[in-house]
């Protein structure tokens, strides 16, 4: 199996070098977000949305979950922010005479970049069975077209219903409510890609798989741990609030196998100091093997229980379950192999043990760096044990910090989008609506690929997202996708899901996040939730895009009434009409959203309630944190083979491409590039600049492959790569996946590099 790049593209892949940079944001990120957004927007319009960009009357970011400070700056956003602000307030047009003059071949010969650039789609199109081209169709015809399909399945669980993380609370509980009164939990969402892994670490270990920390037990830490996160692309706002961390005395370690520019040095905008100098963030950086951090919080834990008081054992004893079995098995921990398994020194990890000790108040802050591995739910697991063994859990400054990726892929869960709700949910939307909801599971993302491969799955809805796209195995979902009956995508821009379909496909266009949202019951607005558990109201205040736009929420009640027909006494009408009904329903079906309307209205928004950060309840099946001792894992990389990891650039949102260059890390003009070692690259006979193919090894033998990807001599851990996400996701084995929470394991593909001759 090999993945080209698109032949039809006009935009050359034509990557140029230059030396990493050291420090993040400052001056020429301002340069480049003006002029990104004036691009897109017009001058008018730039200056019209970004000044409402998370205000307290204007909408939410739809860049990512990182939360606000209640103090305000008048520009609450950052370079990134502002090109996600850019992309979807584009003045561009994507009409039916667009798809007039491009087939679906055509379609899917470009890249997802030419084809996000195309602008905003305006109308409802229809894919008919053995047509060429998409053509408009009425709305009314497109959901008969749905309940058709949807009607003739043999059981609903031959439905699947993705959510991407942007959508709003209101639309996700719509969503989830639509698909179990249908008959089914087949709700795969992003997350499954994404901190599945966090979620079901944390589930089992403190009771909740949120985060424990605010914002100001980030200004209050003594030590912040970044593991596995680059926030300097792509939770920009964070680097904020690491300053001002550092501002009152806390320190940072740093764990990657890249250094990466935004934890270096940052440059705040929002200050005339910042701007200029800069402050160093990092005082410790350990420089890690991809996968090693399991065995380094092992060891770092067995360092603390060897210490004389290094332990909170109050905390322990009254709080916690399982302490004996976990010390047993951190106690066995090995020096040897610790450093076999990180690449880190002796004297490194030894520094990192004294700040420990020296810190009162810890926080872990993670990302994709340690969700996307097969041992990644027991590497989670370890940071737990790190932060239970001296009690950073519950009090101010100390916690978990799951840092989430888009701005509401919390909330989505929240209201429900799970493969495998709770029964007391089930329950509870049982008894507000009078329906016996599915209580089986339903296929997350990996589960659901499968199903339509075999033939289980016929017909797949799209909340947003860019299913084909962003999952692994790019070949085997696009052929899977292609053997549906029906596929539909609600979304605000083209993406690769529109060109890759099913026998028919529907594409229905949505408002986003910016656009002004009024139905029968007057403006309307949306709620979401940040990563750290702060539900807010978000409004958009530009016209929108088109005026045949239908919102998700009403995408979703027309839908349902369409499929459901008159056997449904949902309101689905009243929903459509006013959100705020549904946020009646939501009130009384999900704890800790009472009085939700009333909340809302106040500037801010309001906290949802967190037992292991308000009182240190633990809400697991013993009532107590659980330690947890699985043996330590890492991954094992064959002479002459490379670890790859399949990341950003500074210039996309996930599948989004906002431009070809990586500024940061020096790279201009192309993606298709990957970073190695000089000296492993010199070892393998790769000069910078020579040009390789990606080709992954798995345990099923079957070759996939990557071709004509740029070495570039990088500073990363040895024994390791690092190369893009999407163009690499043809790499990823679709059954490479994290034990236990499912979640590709993207950032662990075993390569070797085969020279190729030139792009
Ligand atoms: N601008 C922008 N913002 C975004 C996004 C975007 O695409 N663009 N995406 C959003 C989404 S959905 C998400 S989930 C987040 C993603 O945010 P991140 O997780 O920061 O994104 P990645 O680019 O995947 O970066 C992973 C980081 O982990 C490091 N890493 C890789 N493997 C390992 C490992 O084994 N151990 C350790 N310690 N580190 C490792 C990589 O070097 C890199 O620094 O960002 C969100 N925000
Ligand atoms: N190899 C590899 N694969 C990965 C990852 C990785 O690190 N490596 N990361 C994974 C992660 S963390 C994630 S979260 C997933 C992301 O997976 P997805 O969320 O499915 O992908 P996106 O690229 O964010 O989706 C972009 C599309 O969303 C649509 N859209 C944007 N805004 C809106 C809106 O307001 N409403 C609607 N209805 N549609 C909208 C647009 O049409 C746009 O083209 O990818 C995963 N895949
Ligand atoms: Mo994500």
């Amino acid at each position: 199996m090999a993945s080209k790049p698109p032949a039809g593209d006009p935009v050359q892949d034509a990557p140029q070098v230059a030396e990493p940079q050291h420090a993040a944001a400052g001056l020429p990120a301002i340069g480049h977000t003006l002029r990104m957004a004036r691009q897109q927007m017009g001058v008018r319009r730039t200056a019209q949305t970004l000044l409402q960009v998370n205000q307290k009357d204007g909408f939410d970011c739809p860049g990512c979950a990182w939360p606000e400070g209640d103090k305000r700056h008048v520009a609450e956003f950052c370079e990134n922010g502002a090109k996600a602000v850019a992309e979807e307030a584009t003045l561009r047009r994507v009409t039916p005479d667009f798809f007039a003059a491009h087939t679906l071949a055509d379609l899917a010969n470009r890249s997802g970049y030419w084809l996000g650039q195309q602008g905003r789609i305006t109308q409802p199109m229809y894919l008919a069975e053995d047509a060429e081209r998409y053509e408009a169709v009425t709305w009314d015809r497109a959901f008969s077209i749905i309940a058709e399909e949807l009607g003739a399945l043999s059981s609903p669980d031959e439905a699947l219903f993705y959510t991407s993380g942007r959508t709003s609370n209101e639309a996700a509980f719509l969503l989830q409510l639509f698909a179990r009164e249908f008959g089914t939990n087949n709700l795969p969402d992003c997350s499954n890609m994404c901190h599945e892994s966090s979620g079901s670490a944390l589930n089992e270990t403190i009771g909740i798989g949120k985060g424990s920390v605010s914002l100001e037990d980030l200004h209050q830490a003594d030590l912040i741990i970044v593991a596995g996160q680059n926030p300097g692309t792509n939770h920009p706002r964070m680097l904020s609030a690491l300053e001002k961390a550092k501002g009152s005395g806390a320190r940072i370690v740093s764990v990657n196998p890249l250094p990466e520019a935004g934890l270096e040095r940052f440059k705040n905008p929002q200050t005339p100091r910042g701007m200029i100098k800069g402050v160093p963030l990092t005082d410790l950086f350990l420089q890690i093997r991809i996968g090693g951090d399991q065995a380094l919080f092992r060891l770092l834990n067995k360092l603390v229980l060897e210490t004389d008081g290094a332990v909170d054992t109050d905390f322990v004893r009254e709080h916690t379950h399982g302490f004996e079995e976990f010390a047993a098995a951190a106690r066995a921990a090995d020096w040897d192999d610790t450093l076999a398994a990180t690449g880190l020194g002796r004297e490194e990890i030894e520094r990192a043990l004294t700040m420990v000790l020296e810190s009162k108040r810890i926080i872990v802050c993670w990302a994709m760096g340690l969700t996307q591995h097969k041992h990644s739910v027991a590497t989670i697991r370890e940071v737990v044990n790190f932060l239970l063994l001296r009690g950073n859990i519950g009090r101010p400054g100390a916690g978990v910090c799951p840092v989430r990726g888009h701005s509401n892929v919390q909330g989505d869960r929240t209201m429900g989008i799970f493969e495998r709700p709770s029964q007391a949910f089930l329950d509870a939307l049982e008894r507000e609506f009078g329906f016996a909801p599915p209580r089986h599971h339903g296929f997350d993302v990996v589960r659901s690929i499968e199903a339509l491969r075999d033939g289980r799955a016929k017909v797949f809805f799209a909340m947003g997202g860019n299913f084909v796209g962003a999952t692994p195995d790019t070949e085997v979902t696009e052929a899977a996708m292609r053997k549906a009956r029906l596929t539909v995508h609600v979304s605000t821009k083209l993406n690769r899901s529109h060109a890759v379909t099913g026998r028919r496909a529907l594409i229905l266009p949505t408002l986003g996040r910016t656009d002004k949202d009024v139905q029968a019951g007057g403006r309307q607005v949306v709620t979401v939730e940040d990563s750290m558990g702060m539900v807010h109201a978000s409004r958009g205040n530009l016209p929108p895009a088109s005026p045949h736009l239908l919102s998700e929420p009403a995408i979703v009640a027309r839908m349902a009434r369409a499929v459901l027909g008159p056997a449904s006494t949902t309101p689905w009408e009243e929903f459509e009409k006013d959100y705020g009904t549904i946020r009646d329903r939501i009130a009384r079906v999900v704890p800790g959203f009472e009085d939700f309307n009333e909340k809302i209205a106040r500037p801010g928004g309001f906290t949802l309630p967190h037992g292991p950060r308000d009182e240190r309840r633990f809400p697991t099946t013993t009532g107590k944190a659980n330690f947890t001792a699985a043996p330590v894992e890492y991954p094992e990389v064959p002479e002459g083979r490379l670890l790859l990891q399949t990341l950003r650039s500074h210039d996309q949102y996930n599948t989004t491409i906002y431009g070809l260059d990586d500024r940061y890390r020096g790279i201009k003009g192309g993606r298709r590039v990957v970073l190695v070692h000089p000296e492993d690259a010199r070892a393998l006979g790769l000069a910078d600049g020579a040009y390789a193919d990606l080709v992954s090894e798995w345990k099923d033998g079957v070759e996939r492959r990557a071709p004509g990807f740029r070495v570039v001599h990088y500073p990363t851990a040895r024994g390791c790569a690092a190369a893009y996400y999407p163009e690499t996701n043809v790499l990823v084995p679709l059954d490479s996946t994290a034990d236990t929470s499912n979640t590709p394991a993207s950032k662990s593909v075993i390569v070797r590099l085969e020279q190729s001759p030139t792009a």
